[in-house]
């Protein structure tokens, strides 16, 4: 697909697909860095041997200078990829890691692109550290990258990386691609340094978003604090020409992977095996990392409500909840940890029978074909998030589910819901609203829930992972074209 471009793709993201850890036996091994981005994009960059950047999981010991040595993915030991598929590796120090990651990314800018202010904190010293983290980014990347390649940076740890790399060469092609939701004006003003990320912003060539909201916000910042500007003394044009050009493409999944996954023998046997397990309960189930912005601790309070209310459910479903350690270093996220174990507690404390418990909840992340048994096996997936930019997981459900059944109990607040009208569509923050879909999941009959869902399996197929990308090698072309013409 990548092979109608005229120049190599790079693709930049703050983690490698993955990372350097040990085993069990402290052995050094290469495990796969968890998330969205890597899911959704790994799969395409692998296919087409592309070149992707970023940190390996390596600490430093101490801070070198930017190293630049691409290595391709099978002589470094990564199971199942072969030689033509390159890596980028970038080291960070402990430090670095703390602030830049830890701090700046997924306290400061998370939490403040999720539209939750108390969750976002100022901090000056790990801003200097993001920006550090950037330039060093943007100067290895500059070691390997030529005029002709596409530079595709992802996501928000590395928002000034385009103004580094513009500062180091005017004519490098610089396409950004957000997979959060970008905030409102009011929001995003209130960070101290959203002018140079406006300055950095306005580098790139390309500026793509999950949701038309998502692009608007944007927009609606550029309209009140103005456009961001490429450094004059480098570029030579006026601040007019520095916007890039925007779009909206809602990223998606491999349809047919997760189709064919959930027709496989072994898989279908253990689906068996799951709804056995449950005793052949309704099965409600949810997977989210375990993050503030995913309402774990809402949905969980929509089933005490749900038994609360109607006392005569108890004993007839269970909710699984299977939560995927993440970012343990950020103190929000251990908190949230503890409050979610208690609240699971206290709530299966309240409602179990010697033979029934309400919740499963399960701290861990599965194997992919354990992940699809799970999917296929649940009759209802409740995924609630406050705040996200798309969701992959309801879609991955609605993949799963080549038996036609099966009900989606979705969030307005989704980037995902736009898309998949025919789910049941819930505020998330209403414990109420949680409570009612589910009554109306658990009772909806098998022709609706077949209809609805083949509604949604048709919506997700053709508009898969591989139309998103194809969107993308699009706009790059595009505005190619148009830079070539202003010239
Ligand atoms: C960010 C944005 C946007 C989960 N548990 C297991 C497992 N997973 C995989 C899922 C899914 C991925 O993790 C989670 O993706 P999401 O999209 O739901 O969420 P984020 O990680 O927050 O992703 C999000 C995404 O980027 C892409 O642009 O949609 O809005 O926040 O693919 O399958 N995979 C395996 N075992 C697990 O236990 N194998």
């Amino acid at each position: 697909m990548a092979k109608r471009l005229s120049g190599r793709l790079i693709v930049v993201s703050n983690r490698l697909p993955y990372y350097k850890d040990a085993d069990s036996a402290g052995k050094p091994t290469w495990k796969r860095s968890p998330g969205g981005l890597v899911t959704a994009l790994e799969p395409i960059i692998r296919e087409i041997n592309g070149l992707w950047v970023g940190w390996d999981g390596v600490f430093l010991k101490h801070d070198h200078s930017a190293k630049s040595e691409i290595r391709s993915a099978s002589h470094l030991g990564i199971p199942g990829t072969r030689k033509d598929y390159k890596l980028l590796p970038i080291s960070l120090t402990r430090k670095e890691i703390e602030k830049y990651y830890s701090q700046f990314s997924n306290n400061t800018l998370w939490g403040l692109f999720h539209y939750f202010f108390e969750k976002s904190s100022i901090d000056y010293s790990s801003w200097e550290i993001y920006k550090k983290v950037n330039e060093k980014f943007a100067l290895s990347i500059s070691k390997v990258a030529g005029e002709k390649d596409y530079i595709w940076i992802n996501d928000f740890h590395l928002l000034l990386c385009p103004f580094f790399l513009r500062r180091i060469n005017p004519k490098y092609k610089i396409h950004f691609y957000l997979h959060i939701p970008f905030p409102h004006v009011d929001i995003f003003s209130t960070l101290p340094w959203g002018r140079e990320l406006l300055d950095s912003l306005a580098c790139c060539d390309s500026l793509g978003f999950q949701h038309p909201q998502y692009m608007k916000n944007y927009q609606g910042v550029v309209q009140e604090l103005g456009a961001g500007r490429k450094p004059d003394r480098l570029s030579g044009k006026p601040a007019e020409d520095t916007k890039p050009f925007t779009y909206v493409n809602p990223i998606s999944i491999d349809f047919d992977k997760f189709d064919k996954t959930s027709r496989k023998v072994r898989v279908k046997k253990r689906k068996k095996e799951l709804i056995k397990q449950n005793n052949y309960l309704k099965m409600i189930l949810g997977v989210d990392r375990l993050d503030y912005s995913k309402g774990i601790k809402q949905k969980l309070l929509g089933i005490e409500k749900l038994l609360d209310t109607c006392p005569e459910l108890a004993g007839e479903f269970c909710f699984y909840q299977l939560a995927i350690p993440s970012r343990e270093s950020v103190a929000a996220y251990r908190s949230l940890k503890k409050d979610i174990d208690e609240l699971v507690g206290r709530i299966n404390g309240k409602f179990s029978t010697g033979t029934w418990h309400p919740i499963q909840y399960m701290y861990t992340s599965v194997p992919f074909d354990e992940l699809i048994a799970f999917y296929s096996a649940a009759d209802i997936a409740l995924i609630t998030p406050l705040r996200d930019g798309m969701n992959l997981v309801c879609k991955e459900f609605v993949a799963s589910h080549s038996d036609n059944d099966g009900v989606l109990v979705l969030s307005r607040f989704a980037g995902a819901s736009m898309d998949l009208k025919n789910s049941l569509a819930v505020n998330p923050y209403s414990i109420e609203d949680i409570c009612k879909a589910l009554r109306e999941a658990l009772a909806m009959p098998g022709a609706e829930r077949k209809r609805k869902m083949e509604r949604m399996r048709e919506n997700v197929r053709t508009n898969d992972i591989n139309v998103w990308f194809d969107k993308i090698l699009s706009v790059f072309e595009y505005t190619e074209k148009e830079g070539e013409s202003h010239v």
